[in-house]
């Protein structure tokens, strides 16, 4: 039986596919993103097909379920994104769902397959979970009392901070990372990898002291915009929050027609899938993502009216003494 694994290409995603592959060696593997999911989907050619990590685009909906009916193959999703309930309900009808807003698709896809891999693949649920910020499990706590975390973190860090990097960008390169994880290494094991996450943590101080010059403090909001450089959106963000002393930090990228913008939170009480989703559709754009890392996409002119919607509803938060 030819099976195909369609994954995302962050670290959870890695993961979850290496996962994958344990369990069927002669799997092909290929990445994807909720962006191109309908079309990447749409060339999957399988009698199989895995899918793991991708969030479920809301704008491609209708097309995506189209792909889904029509495909003869069978599938299995897994993935702990938000999921309206039309999607939910239409995907529990066509494919096998595994689906938990709690845990990592790493830890999902694991715990599906677990009796059918060798037990120390756990690692690589280990390294999903982290790399997703997903290790505030039960099952990563119990996972994490069997084994030196010390060097489980090294190995996460290794493949989260090296994947960054413009050597570890392409496609090719990651999927080798899953193929030898799935066999069994470790991230470290990889030629270059170690040396390449040096190099991405090195950048990403840097990247602190650019922020902590450059980061505007409006409230509850820390703010930095248009930042040259590659892949570091997320500690961008979360540095603008922490240069500036704020509960909040986005990083702000011009994209000609539209403002891109990640959002961290250094107070896990704020759930930023909320507050995004509606801060975006307030400004007419769309915004959402996971409770603790998240992102919209506004009109250009809307930066202020976003920022003061946020520090409207963090200042409704404060005084309702939810924070
Ligand atoms: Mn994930």
């Amino acid at each position: 039986m030819k099976t195909v694994i369609l994954t995302h290409s962050d670290c959870d995603g890695i993961c979850a596919g290496a996962i994958a592959l344990s369990r069927f060696p002669h799997a092909e593997v290929f990445f994807t993103r909720p962006a191109s999911f309908a079309k990447d989907l749409r060339e999957c050619v399988g009698e199989e097909i895995i899918i793991c990590d991708i969030a479920f685009n809301q704008t491609d909906k209708e097309e995506i379920m189209h792909i889904i009916k029509e495909k003869p193959s069978k599938i299995i999703y897994f993935d702990h994104h938000p999921m309206g309930p039309d999607v939910r309900e239409f995907l529990e009808k066509h494919v096998t769902l595994e689906h938990n807003l709690k845990m990592s698709a790493s830890e999902l896809i694991y715990k599906y397959y677990q009796k059918e891999i060798p037990e120390e693949r756990v690692w690589i649920a280990i390294y999903g979970a982290i790399g997703d910020y997903c290790e505030n499990t039960q099952f990563v706590k119990d996972v994490e009392k069997d084994w030196d975390i010390r060097a489980l973190y090294f190995e996460v860090s290794t493949l989260v901070m090296g994947i960054k990097t413009p050597h570890f960008e392409h496609y090719d390169k990651k999927r080798i990372i899953v193929r030898e994880m799935s066999k069994g290494n470790n991230p470290s094991d990889i030629p270059g990898l170690v040396f390449e996450a040096k190099e991405a943590v090195k950048r990403e101080f840097e990247l602190y002291d650019i922020v902590k010059n450059r980061a505007e403090k409006f409230d509850n909001v820390g703010v930095v915009s248009d930042l040259e450089g590659f892949g570091f959106r997320g500690p961008a963000a979360l540095f603008a929050a922490t240069a500036t002393n704020s509960l909040l930090g986005i990083s702000v990228y011009d994209r000609t027609n539209h403002l891109d913008i990640t959002v961290r939170t250094r107070n896990y009480k704020i759930d930023l899938n909320i507050l995004l989703a509606e801060a975006g559709v307030t400004v007419g754009g769309n915004g959402g993502g996971h409770p603790e890392a998240g992102g919209a996409r506004i009109p250009m002119n809307k930066l202020k009216d976003f920022i003061n919607f946020i520090n409207k509803e963090i200042g409704m938060m404060k005084e309702n003494q939810e924070l």
